[in-house]
């Protein structure tokens, strides 16, 4: 009986007696920590969650370009591309991933040692490092072509689409989970209008397509273990064409909430504007003289945008029986909804306050 899965002997690594332990808290891919004996390196392993991504050749060819690009930058600046972005390591076809007997697609990258990815920070110096290294990402991106990647996920930050997405999960309501979700539904329905901001913005021509993470959780982020200083932005798989706010919303959703993303004491949830202004600090330290007052400020929106977004996705997802985002207990999808609705009712309040800051950040 071998102690890792299978697929791991389609790579091109080292020999050795090889073992896999699942690691990490994402929501999405099946992810593993993998150690060969005789050799210092570790890898990770992951199984691209065929459901979420029905195309993953794609996300492998986004990704390969991406961090292709992405290692030229950091070389030409005296960095280390093995150590800040995310390296993949071939199959022994040569291939950037591998497919099982079931048609699951893998892939193996270099661990990035001594780091860790923060969950929920307190400290304001990592926050300030995570928006350095999502506004660092857009900087080194900001001469890719974004309209040659591929859309690994259509529609993904598309929020009245989200919102129609709900209206079908209700319309089917195949666990019969609609009648306890009705004031919820009364609420995502009143924020039809607000679901349109971004994509009306879009629409318009007043702000540009770029390429972005589109997840930008800040565990999403590797920090150096000694110096806690930002090193590496991982998760490419969500990586295409789009909006500045996008990633700079989804990941104060997270890194500048008081609580956890599944909380279910809603007293407890609120943005907190000091690790606001930090984030902010070091995402518009690495964007000087790239931002027009347009997308300085649709920041600020996307921050709203993206907590009710993840709000309509969870409580489809909580309608739809939990196939898309993993669960740990029942009704954490309901509960991550609630949470998001919470958030993104205190953070209308703050509205003003936060595109202060984003001018006197970057304009001041
Ligand atoms: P998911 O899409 O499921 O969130 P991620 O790619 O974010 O998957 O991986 C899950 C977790 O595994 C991350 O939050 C991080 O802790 C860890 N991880 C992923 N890739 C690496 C890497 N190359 N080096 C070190 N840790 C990693
Ligand atoms: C998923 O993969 P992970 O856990 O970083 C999701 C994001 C959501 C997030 C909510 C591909 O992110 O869009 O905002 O969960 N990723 C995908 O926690 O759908
Ligand atoms: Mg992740």
């Amino acid at each position: 009986m071998k102690n890792y899965p299978e697929i791991l002997d389609a790579f091109a690594l080292p020999e050795g007696e090889r073992t896999a332990v699942p690691f990490g808290n994402g929501h999405i891919n099946s992810t593993f920590m993998v150690r060969i004996s005789g050799t210092e390196k570790q890898y990770i392993l992951q199984r691209i969650n065929s459901y979420v991504f029905i195309h993953p050749k794609d996300v492998m060819e986004n990704i390969q370009r991406v961090t292709g690009f992405l290692r030229g930058k950091i070389a030409e600046a005296g960095g280390n591309p093995d150590r800040e972005t995310i390296t993949l390591v071939p199959s022994r076809t040569g291939e950037a991933c591998a497919e099982d007997a079931e048609g699951q697609v893998w892939r193996v990258m270099l661990f990035v040692p001594d780091t860790f990815s923060p969950e929920l920070p307190d400290n304001l110096d990592i926050l300030e490092e995570c928006g350095g290294a999502f506004g660092r990402f857009a900087r080194l991106l900001d001469d890719f072509p974004a309209s040659s990647l591929h859309e690994t996920i259509h529609a993904f930050h598309d929020t009245p689409a989200r919102l129609s997405q709900l209206e079908d999960a209700a319309r089917q309501d195949p666990c019969g989970r609609l009648k306890d979700v009705q004031e919820e539904m009364a609420f995502a329905r009143g924020c039809a209008a607000e679901t349109r901001v971004l994509t009306d913005a879009l629409a318009a021509g007043k702000l540009p397509l770029r390429v972005t993470h589109n997840d930008t959780k800040v565990n999403n982020v590797l920090l150096d273990r000694n110096t806690e200083k930002a090193v590496c932005v991982i998760d490419l798989d969500t990586v295409m064409p789009g909006l500045l706010a996008y990633d700079f919303g989804d990941a104060i959703r997270v890194g500048a909430c008081s609580a956890a993303e599944d909380e279910q004491n809603l007293d407890l949830i609120h943005l907190e504007m000091p690790k606001y202004r930090a984030f902010a600090r070091g995402f518009l330290s690495q964007l000087k003289g790239m931002l027009s007052r347009d997308e300085l400020l649709s920041l600020e929106a996307g921050a709203r945008i993206m907590t009710l977004e993840n709000g309509l996705r969870f409580l489809a997802d909580h309608l739809k029986g939990d196939v898309y985002f993993k669960i740990h207990r029942p009704g954490q999808n309901l509960d991550r909804a609630r949470a998001q609705f919470a958030l993104f009712r205190d953070m209308e309040k703050h509205s003003e306050e936060m595109k202060a800051i984003l001018l006197e950040l970057y304009e001041g």
